[in-house]
């Protein structure tokens, strides 16, 4: 009992760790999503060959937040980083309508692989600043969101260079996170903040 309670408090009041892996088509904003929430700045970035890897405190949840590059020949690489994931933050340029099939292809591939079945699902819908962006509910359908069966997932609209919906998609993570680690289970099948 006394263990029980100890865990539980822990949960609830210490500080939890959660791995997350960062993944889009190339220049959805994944780089400068991340050091928004590492430094609170937007930084110049160039595409990333290779990953980016840095730890964002939010409330009590310590997120290592892996960032990997999106370009075409660099996607195999994605699934060396899917072990022991437990979220997966998929950043989608919403001003790219031309690519939505795409990015939907390689975001199913995501989430069937093995290692990921278990993972948690946050989408963020990016450059909404943009006139023309497609909408978080029009990106939603573009990936088949809400076909998906037994998946707890969150769709969030963004912009990261002002900073817009990033810090409510960490709440939505650290919350539900929380949520499966106490009860094993998640009551939101799938959500969104439109
Ligand atoms: N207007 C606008 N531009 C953005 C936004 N987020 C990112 N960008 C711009 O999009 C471009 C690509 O951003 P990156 O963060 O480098 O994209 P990435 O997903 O890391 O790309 P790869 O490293 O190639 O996979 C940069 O010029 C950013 O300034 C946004 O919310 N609005
Ligand atoms: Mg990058």
């Amino acid at each position: 009992m006394g263990q029980a309670f100890r865990k539980l408090f822990d949960i609830f009041f210490g500080n939890t760790e959660m791995r997350v892996v960062m993944l889009g088509l190339d220049a959805a904003g994944k780089t400068t999503i991340l050091y928004k929430l590492h430094i609170g700045e937007v930084l110049s970035t160039v595409p990333t060959i290779g990953f980016n890897v840095e730890k964002v405190q939010y409330k009590n949840v310590i997120f290592t937040v892996w960032d990997v590059g999106g370009q075409e020949k660099l996607r195999p690489l994605w699934r060396h980083y899917f072990n022991n994931t437990d979220g997966l933050i998929y950043v989608v340029d919403s001003l790219d309508r031309e690519r939505i099939g795409k990015a939907k292809q390689e975001f199913q591939a995501i989430i069937r692989d093995p290692f990921m079945l278990n993972s948690v699902i946050l989408v963020f819908a990016n450059k909404q600043d943009m006139k023309g962006a497609m909408t978080p509910m029009e990106v939603c359908e573009g990936l088949g969101l809400y076909d998906l069966k037994n998946r707890t997932w969150h769709i969030q609209g963004t912009c990261a260079t002002r900073g817009d919906g990033l810090y409510e998609g960490l709440d939505w993570l650290a919350s539900t996170l929380k949520e499966l680690k106490v009860t094993g289970h998640a009551t939101s099948a799938g959500t969104s903040s439109f």
